[in-house]
């Protein structure tokens, strides 16, 4: 089968070409990517030779090209979007655009080109924040907190309203939180280990005692697979690594496996309307799907660690130009507060 894959030279993007294009030899892939400051090609450096593989440089928010891409397309793989909270919480205009009004424009041409299927890559965030106990179901109700979230959210809702409305055979995945190769230095886990690898302080949110639920990436591209493949339509399944972690013992994992002391540690201001605790409850995906998590944390960690320490030109151009001004932005004043430095 053809499958387009928008977003497909971000971090889960990139991760579920490549992995794809190993594991099924019959398939092809279309990369839909417009290259923010997220995407990236070199992402896609060990597949942009492979014949089955096609890369395409347009807007999710731009129905001629996404028209133009779907020829002979068989599944879409939805998963572009702007995907970082705090960008969100400064401005949350790109995030409206690409995430709803891209949704909608990429339902609407599917419908026209009569594609097969349509998977909604979506997140755990749509749900909010968890008390100390219990987990998401894919009942649990959507209370999204941030921009972010809510533009999640909302694109759920539209791709559920084209399923019950046109028919379209849709349906969502929500994943809890990624770690692994090709992810923007940006989110906690690249960001601390970049930091950290350059000596840079760490710049920990509040108490640190947030909770995430950590999956290694190729975990959920396994789990887009069996469910872009064998997934009911009109359904939504969760995915999880069943992994919950606090922030601050992350970040002091971080350090120990690298060497660095633990006074590179700062707790600054934090992030407002900060989400507490993520957990998800996967045993539907489990027991419909087949699907479990592979990857144990101590060893997927270590080997994301490993795969930061041996692609130092990777993550080093990643954190060149732009990035500096929104380092700063982010983080200058906060860690100047917190006694720390405001460079990365
Ligand atoms: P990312 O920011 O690394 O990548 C996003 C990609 O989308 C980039 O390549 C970017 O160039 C592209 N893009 C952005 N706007 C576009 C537009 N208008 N048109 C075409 N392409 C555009 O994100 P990620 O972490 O790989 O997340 C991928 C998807 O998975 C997102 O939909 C996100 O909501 C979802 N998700 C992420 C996580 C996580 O932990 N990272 C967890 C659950 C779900
Ligand atoms: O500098 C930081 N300091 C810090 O303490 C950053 C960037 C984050 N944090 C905290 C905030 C969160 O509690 O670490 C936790 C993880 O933060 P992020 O990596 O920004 O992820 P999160 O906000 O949990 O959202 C992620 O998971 C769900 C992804 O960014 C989303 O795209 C995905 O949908």
């Amino acid at each position: 089968m053809r499958i387009l894959v928008t977003g497909g030279a971000g971090f889960i993007g990139a991760n579920f070409v490549q992995h794809v294009l190993a594991t099924h030899a019959e398939d092809e892939v279309v990369t839909f990517d417009l290259l923010t400051y997220a995407g990236n090609l070199a992402n896609l450096e060990p597949v942009m030779r492979n014949p089955r593989h096609r890369f395409v440089r347009a807007d999710v928010a731009d129905p001629t090209a996404v028209t133009a891409a779907l020829v002979g397309v068989d599944a879409i793989v939805h998963m572009a979007a702007e995907s970082h909270v705090d960008r969100s919480i400064a401005d949350a205009s790109d995030f409206l655009r690409t995430n709803v009004v891209g949704t909608q424009v990429v339902l609407d041409a599917a419908r026209a080109a009569k594609v097969r299927r349509f998977l909604q890559v979506s997140t755990d965030e749509v749900y909010g924040s968890l008390g100390p106990t219990g987990a998401f179901t894919e009942e649990s109700a959507l209370r999204p907190s941030s921009p972010y979230a809510a533009s999640k959210a909302a694109a759920d809702l539209l791709v559920h309203a084209a399923h019950h409305t046109h028919g379209i055979d849709a349906l969502i995945s929500r994943c809890s939180n990624n770690y692994g190769p090709y992810q923007f230095p940006e989110k906690l886990i690249p960001l601390f280990v970049t930091n950290a690898l350059a000596d840079e302080p760490l710049p920990l949110y509040g108490d640190g005692c947030q909770v995430r639920d950590w999956i290694h990436v190729v975990d959920h591209c396994r789990a887009l697979d069996v469910i872009v493949r064998r997934g009911r339509a009109g359904e939504t399944y969760n995915v999880g690594g069943g992994n919950e972690r606090r922030n601050v013992d992350v970040a002091t994992l971080i350090l120990e496996t690298l060497g660095k002391p633990q006074t590179l540690l700062r707790h600054i201001e934090d992030r407002p309307g900060h989400d507490r605790r993520y957990a998800i409850d996967a045993s539907k995906t489990a027991r419909e799907l087949g699907w479990a998590p592979q990857e144990p944390f101590a060893a997927g960690i270590a080997a994301t660690i490993d795969w930061y320490r041996k692609n130092r030109a990777w993550w080093e151009a990643v954190k060149s130009g732009a990035y500096r001004d929104y380092y700063e932005r982010m983080y200058g004043a906060r860690l100047r507060a917190a006694g720390g430095e405001g460079r990365s």
